[in-house]
Protein backbone atom coordinates (compact mmCIF):
# COMPACT_ATOMS: atom_id res chain seq x y z
CA UNK A 1 0.00 0.00 0.00
CA UNK A 2 2.62 2.58 -0.71
CA UNK A 3 1.91 6.17 -0.88
CA UNK A 4 5.20 7.84 -2.11
CA UNK A 5 4.98 12.08 -1.97
CA UNK A 6 7.50 13.91 -4.13
CA UNK A 7 8.31 17.55 -3.34
CA UNK A 8 10.44 20.72 -4.13
CA UNK A 9 12.65 21.25 -1.62
CA UNK A 10 13.79 24.56 -2.51
CA UNK A 11 11.96 27.54 -4.76
CA UNK A 12 11.02 25.02 -7.46
CA UNK A 13 12.20 24.18 -10.84
CA UNK A 14 14.88 21.54 -9.13
CA UNK A 15 13.98 18.76 -11.49
CA UNK A 16 10.31 17.25 -9.92
CA UNK A 17 9.39 16.17 -13.57
CA UNK A 18 12.54 13.69 -14.24
CA UNK A 19 12.01 12.99 -10.82
CA UNK A 20 8.40 11.88 -10.75
CA UNK A 21 9.07 10.49 -14.61
CA UNK A 22 11.73 8.31 -13.23
CA UNK A 23 10.03 6.50 -10.41
CA UNK A 24 6.65 6.76 -12.32
CA UNK A 25 8.35 3.37 -13.95
CA UNK A 26 7.18 1.82 -10.50
CA UNK A 27 4.41 3.40 -9.67
CA UNK A 28 0.59 3.12 -11.04
CA UNK A 29 -0.65 6.50 -10.39
CA UNK A 30 0.57 9.64 -10.45
CA UNK A 31 -1.30 12.47 -8.94
CA UNK A 32 -1.00 16.22 -8.87
CA UNK A 33 -1.85 17.59 -5.46
CA UNK A 34 -1.09 21.15 -5.53
CA UNK A 35 -1.20 24.39 -8.03
CA UNK A 36 -1.88 24.56 -11.58
CA UNK A 37 -0.36 25.85 -14.79
CA UNK A 38 2.37 27.94 -13.04
CA UNK A 39 4.04 24.85 -12.66
CA UNK A 40 6.48 23.80 -15.44
CA UNK A 41 8.29 20.52 -15.21
CA UNK A 42 10.01 18.92 -18.08
CA UNK A 43 10.61 15.34 -18.51
CA UNK A 44 13.33 14.40 -21.66
CA UNK A 45 12.63 10.82 -23.29
CA UNK A 46 15.45 9.97 -26.15
CA UNK A 47 15.24 13.70 -28.02
CA UNK A 48 11.95 14.60 -27.21
CA UNK A 49 11.89 16.99 -24.33
CA UNK A 50 8.32 17.42 -22.77
CA UNK A 51 6.75 20.73 -20.61
CA UNK A 52 4.46 20.14 -18.63
CA UNK A 53 2.53 22.65 -16.80
CA UNK A 54 -1.01 21.10 -15.76
CA UNK A 55 -1.26 17.47 -16.44
CA UNK A 56 1.10 15.05 -13.87
CA UNK A 57 4.35 14.40 -15.32
CA UNK A 58 3.03 10.41 -15.27
CA UNK A 59 1.44 11.07 -18.30
CA UNK A 60 4.11 10.18 -20.63
CA UNK A 61 4.28 6.72 -19.45
CA UNK A 62 1.81 4.68 -20.64
CA UNK A 63 1.34 2.31 -17.62
CA UNK A 64 0.50 5.42 -15.23
CA UNK A 65 -2.96 6.69 -14.77
CA UNK A 66 -2.12 9.95 -14.39
CA UNK A 67 -4.35 11.94 -12.15
CA UNK A 68 -5.70 15.86 -11.07
CA UNK A 69 -6.69 15.97 -7.72
CA UNK A 70 -9.37 18.28 -5.80
CA UNK A 71 -6.35 20.44 -4.74
CA UNK A 72 -5.06 21.23 -8.00
CA UNK A 73 -6.55 24.57 -10.32
CA UNK A 74 -7.56 23.86 -13.81
CA UNK A 75 -7.70 26.30 -16.09
CA UNK A 76 -9.64 23.73 -19.17
CA UNK A 77 -8.19 25.52 -21.60
CA UNK A 78 -4.68 25.59 -21.17
CA UNK A 79 -5.31 21.70 -19.94
CA UNK A 80 -7.03 20.95 -23.50
CA UNK A 81 -4.14 22.84 -25.15
CA UNK A 82 -1.64 20.67 -23.27
CA UNK A 83 -3.62 17.27 -24.16
CA UNK A 84 -4.05 18.42 -28.13
CA UNK A 85 -0.07 19.29 -27.62
CA UNK A 86 0.70 15.82 -26.32
CA UNK A 87 -1.27 13.64 -28.27
CA UNK A 88 -0.01 15.37 -31.70
CA UNK A 89 3.03 14.04 -30.76
CA UNK A 90 1.88 10.74 -30.12
CA UNK A 91 0.88 10.70 -26.28
CA UNK A 92 -2.13 8.97 -24.96
CA UNK A 93 -3.92 11.49 -22.88
CA UNK A 94 -6.89 9.15 -22.55
CA UNK A 95 -6.14 7.60 -18.95
CA UNK A 96 -6.19 10.80 -17.49
CA UNK A 97 -8.49 11.45 -14.25
CA UNK A 98 -9.80 14.90 -13.05
CA UNK A 99 -11.18 15.62 -9.56
CA UNK A 100 -14.70 16.75 -9.62
CA UNK A 101 -13.64 18.56 -7.03
CA UNK A 102 -11.31 20.60 -8.44
CA UNK A 103 -11.55 24.31 -8.97
CA UNK A 104 -11.89 26.14 -12.10
CA UNK A 105 -9.40 28.89 -12.96
CA UNK A 106 -11.67 30.84 -15.86
CA UNK A 107 -10.53 34.20 -17.33
CA UNK A 108 -11.25 36.62 -15.20
CA UNK A 109 -9.06 35.10 -12.26
CA UNK A 110 -5.90 35.94 -14.92
CA UNK A 111 -6.97 38.98 -15.24
CA UNK A 112 -6.94 39.94 -11.89
CA UNK A 113 -3.47 38.31 -11.48
CA UNK A 114 -2.21 40.10 -14.10
CA UNK A 115 -3.91 43.60 -12.68
CA UNK A 116 -3.00 42.67 -9.21
CA UNK A 117 0.38 42.40 -10.05
CA UNK A 118 0.55 45.88 -11.66
CA UNK A 119 -1.04 47.74 -9.26
CA UNK A 120 0.70 46.05 -6.63
CA UNK A 121 4.16 47.67 -7.96
CA UNK A 122 7.41 47.64 -5.75
CA UNK A 123 5.48 45.27 -3.64
CA UNK A 124 4.36 42.32 -6.39
CA UNK A 125 4.49 39.02 -5.73
CA UNK A 126 6.41 37.97 -9.51
CA UNK A 127 3.30 35.24 -10.20
CA UNK A 128 3.35 33.33 -13.45
CA UNK A 129 -0.01 35.42 -14.56
CA UNK A 130 -1.69 32.37 -14.90
CA UNK A 131 -4.49 33.29 -12.29
CA UNK A 132 -3.41 30.81 -9.50
CA UNK A 133 -3.69 33.25 -7.03
CA UNK A 134 -6.81 34.60 -7.69
CA UNK A 135 -8.60 31.47 -8.09
CA UNK A 136 -7.50 29.61 -5.13
CA UNK A 137 -9.02 32.85 -3.33
CA UNK A 138 -12.01 32.35 -4.28
CA UNK A 139 -11.97 28.88 -3.15
CA UNK A 140 -10.83 30.12 0.19
CA UNK A 141 -14.05 32.91 0.03
CA UNK A 142 -16.55 30.40 -1.26
CA UNK A 143 -17.22 31.76 -4.39
CA UNK A 144 -15.23 29.16 -6.06
CA UNK A 145 -16.88 27.30 -9.46
CA UNK A 146 -15.66 23.30 -9.14
CA UNK A 147 -15.36 21.07 -11.92
CA UNK A 148 -18.75 19.24 -11.29
CA UNK A 149 -20.29 22.84 -11.51
CA UNK A 150 -19.44 23.11 -14.98
CA UNK A 151 -22.30 20.51 -15.45
CA UNK A 152 -25.25 21.95 -15.17
CA UNK A 153 -26.32 25.25 -16.81
CA UNK A 154 -28.54 26.82 -13.92
CA UNK A 155 -26.33 26.21 -10.82
CA UNK A 156 -22.98 27.24 -13.09
CA UNK A 157 -24.82 30.73 -13.52
CA UNK A 158 -25.53 30.98 -9.90
CA UNK A 159 -22.12 30.39 -9.01
CA UNK A 160 -20.49 32.76 -11.74
CA UNK A 161 -22.45 35.07 -10.66
CA UNK A 162 -21.84 35.36 -7.14
CA UNK A 163 -18.23 34.52 -8.45
CA UNK A 164 -18.30 37.73 -10.20
CA UNK A 165 -20.59 40.57 -8.02
CA UNK A 166 -17.87 41.87 -5.62
CA UNK A 167 -14.72 41.12 -8.28
CA UNK A 168 -17.42 43.22 -11.09
CA UNK A 169 -17.29 46.27 -8.65
CA UNK A 170 -13.85 46.35 -8.05
CA UNK A 171 -12.54 46.27 -11.87
CA UNK A 172 -14.97 48.98 -12.44
CA UNK A 173 -14.85 51.01 -9.82
CA UNK A 174 -11.20 50.43 -8.24
CA UNK A 175 -9.22 49.28 -11.47
CA UNK A 176 -11.11 51.28 -14.49
CA UNK A 177 -11.46 48.22 -16.63
CA UNK A 178 -15.38 46.91 -17.86
CA UNK A 179 -16.98 44.37 -15.88
CA UNK A 180 -17.09 40.46 -16.79
CA UNK A 181 -19.81 39.38 -18.26
CA UNK A 182 -21.56 36.33 -16.54
CA UNK A 183 -23.86 34.95 -18.94
CA UNK A 184 -20.75 35.10 -21.66
CA UNK A 185 -18.61 33.50 -18.65
CA UNK A 186 -20.94 30.46 -18.10
CA UNK A 187 -21.24 29.87 -21.46
CA UNK A 188 -17.94 29.38 -21.93
CA UNK A 189 -17.43 27.48 -19.24
CA UNK A 190 -20.57 24.88 -19.94
CA UNK A 191 -18.62 24.54 -23.90
CA UNK A 192 -15.17 23.74 -21.96
CA UNK A 193 -17.07 21.11 -19.67
CA UNK A 194 -18.33 19.36 -22.58
CA UNK A 195 -15.30 18.70 -23.34
CA UNK A 196 -13.84 17.98 -19.82
CA UNK A 197 -16.63 15.25 -18.62
CA UNK A 198 -14.77 12.15 -19.98
CA UNK A 199 -12.04 12.95 -17.92
CA UNK A 200 -13.33 13.69 -14.75
CA UNK A 201 -13.98 10.90 -11.62
CA UNK A 202 -14.06 11.19 -7.63
CA UNK A 203 -10.62 10.73 -7.48
CA UNK A 204 -10.32 10.39 -4.08
CA UNK A 205 -12.41 7.38 -3.92
CA UNK A 206 -9.76 6.08 -7.08
CA UNK A 207 -6.88 6.60 -5.09
CA UNK A 208 -8.11 5.42 -2.06
CA UNK A 209 -9.48 2.39 -3.45
CA UNK A 210 -6.28 1.69 -5.08
CA UNK A 211 -3.82 1.95 -2.32
CA UNK A 212 -6.11 -0.30 -0.71
CA UNK A 213 -5.56 -3.23 -3.90
CA UNK A 214 -1.93 -2.60 -3.17
CA UNK A 215 -1.27 -0.59 -6.04
CA UNK A 216 1.27 2.22 -6.06
CA UNK A 217 0.60 6.12 -6.03
CA UNK A 218 3.07 8.95 -6.13
CA UNK A 219 1.91 12.07 -5.50
CA UNK A 220 3.45 14.83 -7.64
CA UNK A 221 3.63 18.29 -5.98
CA UNK A 222 4.13 21.38 -8.39
CA UNK A 223 6.49 24.07 -6.88
CA UNK A 224 8.26 23.77 -3.93
CA UNK A 225 8.69 23.98 -0.14
CA UNK A 226 9.71 27.35 0.16
CA UNK A 227 6.82 28.60 -2.12
CA UNK A 228 4.35 26.81 0.44
CA UNK A 229 1.41 29.84 1.50
CA UNK A 230 2.03 28.80 5.23
CA UNK A 231 5.59 27.26 5.62
CA UNK A 232 7.78 29.34 2.68
CA UNK A 233 8.63 32.78 2.22
CA UNK A 234 5.20 34.46 2.94
CA UNK A 235 4.25 36.75 0.96
CA UNK A 236 6.67 35.65 -1.69
CA UNK A 237 4.84 32.34 -2.19
CA UNK A 238 2.43 30.49 -4.42
CA UNK A 239 -1.39 30.22 -3.20
CA UNK A 240 -0.84 26.34 -2.01
CA UNK A 241 0.61 23.71 0.18
CA UNK A 242 3.25 22.41 -1.96
CA UNK A 243 4.68 20.50 0.83
CA UNK A 244 3.54 17.05 1.56
CA UNK A 245 0.71 17.52 3.64
CA UNK A 246 -0.53 18.98 0.67
CA UNK A 247 -0.16 14.96 -0.66
CA UNK A 248 -3.51 14.56 1.83
CA UNK A 249 -5.62 17.66 1.24
CA UNK A 250 -5.32 17.88 -1.86
CA UNK A 251 -6.17 14.60 -3.20
CA UNK A 252 -8.58 13.08 -0.13
CA UNK A 253 -5.67 10.32 1.20
CA UNK A 254 -5.10 10.07 4.33
CA UNK A 255 -1.91 10.75 6.05
CA UNK A 256 -1.55 6.73 7.19
CA UNK A 257 -1.63 5.50 3.46
CA UNK A 258 2.06 7.53 2.63
CA UNK A 259 4.80 6.10 3.69
CA UNK A 260 8.21 7.82 1.54
CA UNK A 261 8.25 11.34 1.25
CA UNK A 262 11.05 12.49 -1.64
CA UNK A 263 12.08 15.73 -1.62
CA UNK A 264 13.83 17.02 -4.87
CA UNK A 265 16.92 19.87 -4.28
CA UNK A 266 19.05 21.25 -6.55
CA UNK A 267 22.94 20.84 -5.69
CA UNK A 268 22.53 24.93 -5.93
CA UNK A 269 19.56 27.29 -5.67
CA UNK A 270 17.22 28.70 -8.28
CA UNK A 271 14.20 31.02 -7.60
CA UNK A 272 11.81 33.02 -10.24
CA UNK A 273 9.84 35.65 -8.95
CA UNK A 274 10.38 38.17 -6.30
CA UNK A 275 11.34 37.86 -2.68
CA UNK A 276 14.18 37.35 -0.15
CA UNK A 277 16.91 34.38 -1.21
CA UNK A 278 19.85 34.67 1.01
CA UNK A 279 22.42 32.91 -1.52
CA UNK A 280 21.36 34.68 -4.22
CA UNK A 281 24.67 35.71 -6.48
CA UNK A 282 24.91 38.66 -8.45
CA UNK A 283 27.73 38.40 -10.58
CA UNK A 284 29.07 36.78 -13.25
CA UNK A 285 28.93 33.67 -11.03
CA UNK A 286 25.50 33.54 -11.17
CA UNK A 287 25.56 34.28 -14.45
CA UNK A 288 27.31 31.25 -15.10
CA UNK A 289 25.69 29.08 -13.20
CA UNK A 290 22.22 30.35 -15.58
CA UNK A 291 23.94 29.42 -18.84
CA UNK A 292 25.67 26.26 -17.21
CA UNK A 293 22.21 25.32 -15.73
CA UNK A 294 19.91 26.61 -18.56
CA UNK A 295 17.99 28.03 -15.84
CA UNK A 296 14.79 29.54 -17.52
CA UNK A 297 11.28 29.42 -16.75
CA UNK A 298 9.39 26.72 -18.11
CA UNK A 299 6.20 28.32 -18.05
CA UNK A 300 7.13 31.82 -18.67
CA UNK A 301 10.71 31.95 -20.04
CA UNK A 302 11.73 34.50 -17.00
CA UNK A 303 15.77 34.18 -16.45
CA UNK A 304 15.94 32.32 -12.65
CA UNK A 305 17.70 34.14 -10.36
CA UNK A 306 20.92 31.81 -8.94
CA UNK A 307 22.90 31.14 -5.83
CA UNK A 308 24.62 28.15 -3.59
CA UNK A 309 23.26 25.67 -1.93
CA UNK A 310 21.51 26.82 1.26
CA UNK A 311 21.57 23.64 4.04
CA UNK A 312 19.57 25.91 6.10
CA UNK A 313 16.61 25.70 3.41
CA UNK A 314 17.37 21.88 2.92
CA UNK A 315 17.58 21.09 6.81
CA UNK A 316 13.95 23.06 6.94
CA UNK A 317 12.22 21.08 3.80
CA UNK A 318 13.61 17.83 5.84
CA UNK A 319 11.42 18.94 8.92
CA UNK A 320 8.30 20.60 6.90
CA UNK A 321 7.94 17.48 4.91
CA UNK A 322 9.12 14.82 6.86
CA UNK A 323 11.73 13.78 4.41
CA UNK A 324 12.65 10.14 4.09
CA UNK A 325 15.17 10.22 1.08
CA UNK A 326 16.52 13.60 -1.05
CA UNK A 327 16.91 13.38 -5.10
CA UNK A 328 19.90 15.71 -5.64
CA UNK A 329 19.87 16.93 -9.10
CA UNK A 330 22.03 19.09 -11.53
CA UNK A 331 25.43 17.70 -9.96
CA UNK A 332 27.13 18.22 -13.07
CA UNK A 333 26.39 21.69 -13.25
CA UNK A 334 29.04 22.60 -10.85
CA UNK A 335 31.90 20.95 -13.00
CA UNK A 336 34.57 23.00 -13.34
CA UNK A 337 34.94 24.96 -10.31
CA UNK A 338 37.83 25.01 -8.39
CA UNK A 339 35.73 26.00 -4.98
CA UNK A 340 31.83 25.37 -4.14
CA UNK A 341 30.91 27.34 -1.35
CA UNK A 342 28.36 26.03 0.91
CA UNK A 343 25.90 27.98 2.91
CA UNK A 344 25.92 26.09 6.40
CA UNK A 345 24.17 28.87 8.43
CA UNK A 346 22.80 32.34 8.56
CA UNK A 347 24.08 35.52 10.61
CA UNK A 348 22.34 38.45 11.40
CA UNK A 349 24.25 41.06 13.58
CA UNK A 350 26.37 38.46 15.27
CA UNK A 351 23.58 36.31 15.84
CA UNK A 352 23.92 32.93 13.92
CA UNK A 353 20.49 31.40 12.40
CA UNK A 354 20.98 27.37 12.32
CA UNK A 355 17.59 26.92 11.22
CA UNK A 356 14.98 28.97 9.26
CA UNK A 357 13.97 31.71 10.89
CA UNK A 358 9.59 32.56 10.69
CA UNK A 359 10.14 36.01 10.78
CA UNK A 360 10.52 37.38 6.96
CA UNK A 361 12.05 40.81 7.93
CA UNK A 362 15.03 38.58 9.59
CA UNK A 363 14.86 36.21 6.77
CA UNK A 364 15.44 39.10 4.38
CA UNK A 365 18.37 40.48 5.86
CA UNK A 366 20.25 37.20 6.82
CA UNK A 367 23.69 37.01 5.43
CA UNK A 368 25.15 33.31 4.48
CA UNK A 369 27.69 32.03 6.61
CA UNK A 370 29.56 29.59 3.94
CA UNK A 371 32.26 26.57 4.29
CA UNK A 372 34.30 26.10 0.91
CA UNK A 373 34.27 22.99 -0.61
CA UNK A 374 36.52 21.72 -3.39
CA UNK A 375 35.68 21.13 -6.33
CA UNK A 376 36.29 19.03 -9.27
CA UNK A 377 36.58 19.17 -12.78
CA UNK A 378 35.94 15.54 -14.55
CA UNK A 379 32.53 15.18 -16.52
CA UNK A 380 30.28 13.20 -14.31
CA UNK A 381 27.57 12.73 -16.98
CA UNK A 382 28.81 9.37 -17.95
CA UNK A 383 29.44 7.77 -14.15
CA UNK A 384 26.96 5.39 -13.25
CA UNK A 385 27.81 4.46 -9.50
CA UNK A 386 28.46 6.92 -6.83
CA UNK A 387 31.91 5.17 -6.17
CA UNK A 388 33.02 6.48 -9.99
CA UNK A 389 32.73 10.39 -9.21
CA UNK A 390 35.47 11.96 -8.31
CA UNK A 391 36.01 12.25 -5.17
CA UNK A 392 35.80 15.64 -4.05
CA UNK A 393 32.36 15.57 -5.93
CA UNK A 394 32.10 12.53 -3.44
CA UNK A 395 32.85 14.66 -0.30
CA UNK A 396 30.46 17.20 -1.76
CA UNK A 397 27.08 15.08 -1.74
CA UNK A 398 28.50 13.82 1.45
CA UNK A 399 28.29 17.19 3.04
CA UNK A 400 25.16 18.43 1.80
CA UNK A 401 23.34 14.84 3.03
CA UNK A 402 25.21 15.70 6.62
CA UNK A 403 24.15 18.82 6.34
CA UNK A 404 20.70 18.50 5.26
CA UNK A 405 19.73 15.78 7.97
CA UNK A 406 18.46 13.31 5.36
CA UNK A 407 19.64 10.89 3.04
CA UNK A 408 20.52 11.50 -0.20
CA UNK A 409 19.23 8.80 -2.16
CA UNK A 410 20.02 9.55 -6.01
CA UNK A 411 21.66 12.17 -7.74
CA UNK A 412 20.92 13.60 -11.49
CA UNK A 413 24.25 13.98 -13.49
CA UNK A 414 22.44 15.79 -16.43
CA UNK A 415 19.18 15.99 -18.14
CA UNK A 416 18.68 12.98 -20.01
CA UNK A 417 16.80 10.03 -18.17
CA UNK A 418 19.40 8.26 -17.40
CA UNK A 419 21.83 10.18 -16.65
CA UNK A 420 21.03 9.30 -12.56
CA UNK A 421 22.91 7.78 -9.90
CA UNK A 422 21.12 5.24 -7.05
CA UNK A 423 23.35 5.72 -3.82
CA UNK A 424 22.41 2.59 -2.07
P1 LIG B 1 1.91 32.09 -8.83
O1 LIG B 1 1.82 32.30 -10.32
O2 LIG B 1 0.83 32.84 -8.07
O3 LIG B 1 2.02 30.68 -8.41
O4 LIG B 1 3.30 32.83 -8.40
C1 LIG B 1 3.65 32.98 -7.04
C2 LIG B 1 5.10 32.66 -6.79
O5 LIG B 1 5.36 31.28 -7.07
C3 LIG B 1 6.42 31.16 -7.99
N1 LIG B 1 6.21 30.04 -8.90
C4 LIG B 1 7.20 29.29 -9.41
N2 LIG B 1 8.52 29.21 -9.08
C5 LIG B 1 9.26 28.35 -9.80
N3 LIG B 1 8.80 27.61 -10.87
C6 LIG B 1 7.50 27.69 -11.21
N4 LIG B 1 7.07 27.17 -12.37
C7 LIG B 1 7.64 27.66 -13.66
C8 LIG B 1 8.89 26.87 -14.05
C9 LIG B 1 7.92 29.16 -13.50
C10 LIG B 1 8.17 29.98 -14.77
O6 LIG B 1 8.84 25.66 -13.91
O7 LIG B 1 9.89 27.44 -14.49
O8 LIG B 1 8.15 29.51 -15.89
O9 LIG B 1 8.38 31.21 -14.58
C11 LIG B 1 6.63 28.50 -10.42
N5 LIG B 1 5.29 28.72 -10.45
C12 LIG B 1 5.05 29.68 -9.50
C13 LIG B 1 6.37 32.49 -8.79
O10 LIG B 1 7.59 32.75 -9.44
C14 LIG B 1 6.05 33.47 -7.69
O11 LIG B 1 7.23 33.76 -6.96
P1 LIG C 1 10.61 21.03 -12.02
O1 LIG C 1 9.72 22.24 -12.05
O2 LIG C 1 11.11 20.74 -10.64
O3 LIG C 1 10.00 19.82 -12.66
O4 LIG C 1 11.91 21.40 -12.85
P2 LIG C 1 12.00 22.16 -14.27
O5 LIG C 1 11.64 21.20 -15.35
O6 LIG C 1 11.27 23.47 -14.19
O7 LIG C 1 13.54 22.52 -14.31
C1 LIG C 1 14.54 21.54 -14.17
C2 LIG C 1 15.44 21.55 -15.40
O8 LIG C 1 16.62 20.84 -15.10
C3 LIG C 1 14.85 20.88 -16.62
O9 LIG C 1 15.29 21.55 -17.76
C4 LIG C 1 15.43 19.46 -16.58
O10 LIG C 1 15.53 18.85 -17.86
C5 LIG C 1 16.80 19.74 -16.02
N1 LIG C 1 17.41 18.66 -15.22
C6 LIG C 1 16.82 17.82 -14.33
N2 LIG C 1 17.75 17.06 -13.70
C7 LIG C 1 18.95 17.45 -14.20
C8 LIG C 1 20.31 17.06 -13.93
O11 LIG C 1 20.59 16.22 -13.09
N3 LIG C 1 21.28 17.70 -14.65
C9 LIG C 1 21.01 18.67 -15.59
N4 LIG C 1 22.01 19.24 -16.24
N5 LIG C 1 19.74 19.05 -15.86
C10 LIG C 1 18.74 18.46 -15.16
MG1 LIG D 1 9.55 24.03 -13.00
Amino acid sequence: MPGIVLVGAQWGDEGKGKATDLIGTKVDYVARFNGGNNAGHTVVVGDESYALHLLPSGIINPNVTPVIGNGVVVDPQVLFEEIDGLQARGVDCSRLLVSEAAHIIAPYHRTIDKVTERFLGKHKIGTTGRGIGPAYADKINRVGIRVHDLFNANHLHDKVEASLHQKNQMLVKLYNRRAVDVDAVTDELLALGERLKPYVANTSLVLNTALNEGKTVLFEGGQATMLDVDHGTYPFVTSSNPTAGGACTGTGVGPTKITRVIGVSKAYVTRVGEGPFPTELFDEQGEWLRQQGHEYGVTTGRPRRCGWFDAVINRYATQINGLTDIVLTKLDVLTGLKEIPVCVAYDLDGIRYDDMPTDQAVFAAVKPVYEMMPGWSEDISSCHSFDELPPTCQAYVKRLEELSGCRISAIGTGPQRDHIISVH
